[in-house]
C-alpha cells in the first residue's frame, strides 16, 4: 500500500503517478455505478483467490469483531454487489457503501465518512499485484474495511474521524489527522483476551503483514496515544515499523471525541517521531528487535 501521499489533496493532477481508474463518468461528489456486470470471469476467480489466501490468515490474527462480521457476509465466491451489502449494512449500522473510481479528493472521502458512507474502488487489481498494491483496489477497500462497518462503536469512530477530518481540512492539519487514520483504521492492532489481533484494514488485506504485524520480533508494538501517534510519521511502501495497540474500540471512540483544535495548536512545530521510535514514555508491548524497514522490503 503506496498510496497515502498520492491521495493528499492531489487527485486533481499533482500526483507522482497517474492515478488508476475511470473518473469520466463520476457524479460531483465523486460516486459512480458499480456496474457489477462487468466483471469478468477472470476478475471474479482472483477475488476467490485472494479471499482464499486472506481466510487463512485471519482467523488466528484478526479480531473477533472482523472474523464474525466477515463470516455472516460470506463474499468470498466472487466479487460483491455493493448493493447486496448495503441491505445489511444499512440494519447493522446505518453505513452504506458508495462505489468511487479510486483514490477521491481528501475533502470528499471526509464528507462522505461524515454522513456514513464508506467510498469502495470498483476496479480490481491485475494478477501480478496479489501480493502487493500501490493503490486501493476493491480488494482492499471491500476485504480490509467493509466488515469492521458492522461493528456500532468502530463505525461511528469512522464517522468521528471524516467530521474531524473536515475541520483538519480547514485548520490545515490533516497531516497530523491522517497518521491517526494510518495507525488506527489502516494498521491497527488490538490487544484481547486471546492475544494480539489485527484489526486494520491495511494489515487484514496484506498476505505478508498479517503474520508480520502480530508475531513478528521485528517491529515495535506500543500503546496508542492520540497526540504521540499524531506526532509519528510512517512508510507507506514498506510493512510498518511501529504498530498501535488499542485495548478496546471504545478507547479509540473516547480518545477521539473531543475537538482537536486545541491538539493541533499544541503539536504544531513540534518535531515529528520517525516511524522507528519508541520514546521513555510508550506503554510497549514489544520492542522491536529491527524496527527500521527499507523501501519495498515488503
Ligand atoms: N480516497 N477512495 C479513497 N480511499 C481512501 O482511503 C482515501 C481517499 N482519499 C483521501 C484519503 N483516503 C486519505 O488521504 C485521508 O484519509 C487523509
Ligand atoms: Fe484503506
Amino acid at each position: 500500500m503506496a498510496w497515502e501521499r498520492a491521495g493528499r489533496g492531489s487527485v486533481a493532477g499533482e500526483t507522482a503517478h497517474k492515478l488508476r481508474g475511470d473518473y469520466g463518468d463520476m457524479r460531483s461528489d465523486h460516486t459512480v455505478d458499480q456496474d457489477w456486470e462487468a466483471y469478468t470471469a477472470d476478475e471474479h476467480e482472483l477475488w476467490r483467490r485472494l479471499y482464499r489466501r486472506q481466510e487463512s490468515l485471519i482467523a488466528r490474527h484478526a479480531c473477533d469483531e472482523f472474523n464474525n462480521a466477515l463470516a455472516d457476509l460470506n463474499f468470498g465466491e466472487g466479487i460483491p454487489r455493493f448493493g447486496a451489502i448495503n441491505a445489511k449494512l444499512r440494519p447493522a449500522t446505518n453505513w452504506q457503501l458508495v462505489a468511487v473510481p479510486g483514490l477521491v479528493p481528501d475533502l470528499t472521502f471526509f464528507e462522505h465518512l461524515a454522513n456514513r458512507r464508506f467510498p469502495v474502488t470498483v476496479w480490481l487489481r491485475d494478477p501480478g499485484e496479489f501480493d502487493y498494491i500501490v493503490e486501493p483496489d476493491i480488494f482492499h477497500d471491500f476485504f480490509g474495511h467493509v466488515p469492521m462497518l458492522f461493528n456500532p462503536v468502530f463505525a461511528d469512530y469512522i464517522q468521528a474521524y471524516g467530521r474531524g477530518g473536515i475541520k483538519a481540512h480547514e485548520l490545515g492539519a490533516i497531516e497530523m489527522l491522517a497518521r491517526l487514520y494510518w495507525y488506527t483504521v489502516e494498521f491497527g492492532l488490538i490487544h484481547t483476551p486471546k492475544g494480539l489481533r489485527a484489526y486494520g484494514a491495511g494489515i487484514l488485506s496484506s498476505g505478508g503483514e498479517i503474520p508480520y504485524s502480530v508475531e513478528s520480533a521485528d517491529p515495535n508494538r506500543i500503546g496508542f496515544d492520540l497526540l504521540r501517534i499524531m506526532q509519528t510519521r510512517y512508510k507507506i511502501d514498506t510493512y510498518q515499523e511501529t504498530y498501535f495497540v488499542i485495548r478496546d474500540f471504545g478507547q479509540l471512540f473516547e480518545a477521539t471525541a473531543p475537538d482537536f483544535s486545541p491538539y493541533y495548536a499544541q503539536l504544531n512545530g513540534r518535531d515529528t517521531f520517525a516511524p522507528s521510535t519508541v520514546l521513555a514514555g510508550d506503554r510497549v508491548y514489544q520492542r522491536g528487535l529491527a524496527p527500521v524497514r527499507t523501501a519495498n522490503g515488503a
